[in-house]
């Protein structure tokens, strides 16, 4: 697995960006995956009940956040280990989180898509072709190892 240099400060470079206004992209994040699957609403708790998704919604805002750190971090370690580790306790918890709550395999998609697109909306003229690459690889092997501990 090669990561460059170049697509680790793509990702990093992005991420700085996305968390200067996370009341904004977390909505924007969120929005895009109810856009793309409708149905994936009544998986969260904190959407389950409204109409609409929450502004300014704590527990959204944190979850969207950690979303986007742990991808930022994949990256970092895809670059300097070229390959990704998270403790097992993390792993379990996630594993146990997303099974509980009704996730399956193509769900991954759905998400990685959302974050390409909120990553190309927080940069605008700065978004390339090679930043998203770089998110989509990082994802992918994070992603990766959550889905194998969700089995
Ligand atoms: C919860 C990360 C993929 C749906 C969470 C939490 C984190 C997280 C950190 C919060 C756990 C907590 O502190 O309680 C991730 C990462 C993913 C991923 C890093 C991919 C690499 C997905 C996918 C779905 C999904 C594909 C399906 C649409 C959920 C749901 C919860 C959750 C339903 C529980 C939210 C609640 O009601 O409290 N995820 N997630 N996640 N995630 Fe994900
Ligand atoms: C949890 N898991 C995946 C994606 C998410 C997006 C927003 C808030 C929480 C999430």
């Amino acid at each position: 697995m090669d990561f460059t240099e170049k697509e680790e400060s793509l990702v990093k470079e992005s991420y700085e960006v996305l968390k200067k206004d996370m009341p904004f992209y977390s909505l924007h994040f969120f929005t895009q995956i109810l856009e793309i699957a409708p149905a994936a609403k009544a998986m969260f708790s904190f959407l389950r009940d409204s109409e609409e998704i929450p502004q300014n919604n704590p527990k959204l805002k944190a979850h969207a956040l950690k979303v986007f750190k742990m991808t930022c971090e994949a990256a970092i370690q895809l670059k300097e280990k070229g390959e990704v580790i998270i403790s097992e306790t993390t792993l379990q918890y996630l594993g146990s989180v997303h099974l509980r709550n009704g996730v399956i395999d193509p769900h991954f998609e759905v998400v990685k898509e959302a974050l390409l697109r909120t990553v190309k909306e927080g940069m605008g003229e700065k978004w390339s072709e090679e930043m998203g690459n770089a998110w989509t690889k990082a994802y992918h092997h994070l992603a990766s190892a959550i889905k194998a501990e969700m089995k």
